[in-house]
């Protein structure tokens, strides 16, 4: 078993519900264990702002799934409850992407662990410092509570807990 962080979000239809929804059928797998969903928050829309504002949360979990396989059942349930594969940044109805996997490190045309992003990323940090604050990033090898507090206050990136 190993612990993979997912973040989860979405800014199409009744966000809110879409989200659990695709947790409970994360959940449906035996093997993927949820252990902690944070709050949900709805944030400023990132990369492409003329869009309506997501709801963003993160999630802990245990799961004998490899990365890959992981992928598999996070874009199943993406497409299951409505996805069409759109503009890149663009609205989506829910969007599920793999944070990290451990410590592992991966680097392919398909599949980057951690995620590439999630240290600049306000709506990924947020939710991720609330369940997990002692998660160590690693490649940065700082603490979720650290990258957040590293984050400058630059305009564009409000996050409100819902
Ligand atoms: N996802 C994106 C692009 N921009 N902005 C917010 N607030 N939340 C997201 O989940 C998000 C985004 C691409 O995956
Ligand atoms: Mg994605
Ligand atoms: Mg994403």
């Amino acid at each position: 078993m190993e612990q993979a962080m997912i973040g989860f979000g979405g800014n199409r239809g009744n966000s809110d519900r879409i989200c659990r929804e695709g947790l409970a059928r994360l959940e449906g797998y035996s093997r993927i264990h949820i252990l902690k969903v944070s709050s949900l928050y709805r944030t400023e829309p990132v990369g492409v702002v003329e869009q309506d504002w997501f709801i963003n949360g993160v999630v802990e979990c245990e799961t004998s799934f490899e990365p890959r396989e992981l992928l598999d059942v996070l874009h199943r349930i993406e497409d299951e409850l409505g996805r069409v594969r759109e503009i890149r940044w663009g609205p989506r109805t829910l969007d599920l992407d793999i944070l990290a996997y451990g410590r592992r490190v991966i680097s392919m045309p398909d599949i980057s662990i951690p995620h590439p992003r999630l240290h600049e990323r306000r709506f990924v940090l947020v939710p991720l410092a609330e369940i997990s604050p002692d998660w160590v990033h690693p490649i940065l090898n700082k603490s979720a509570s650290e990258l957040l507090a590293g984050l400058s206050a630059e305009p564009g990136q409000t996050v409100r807990q819902v």
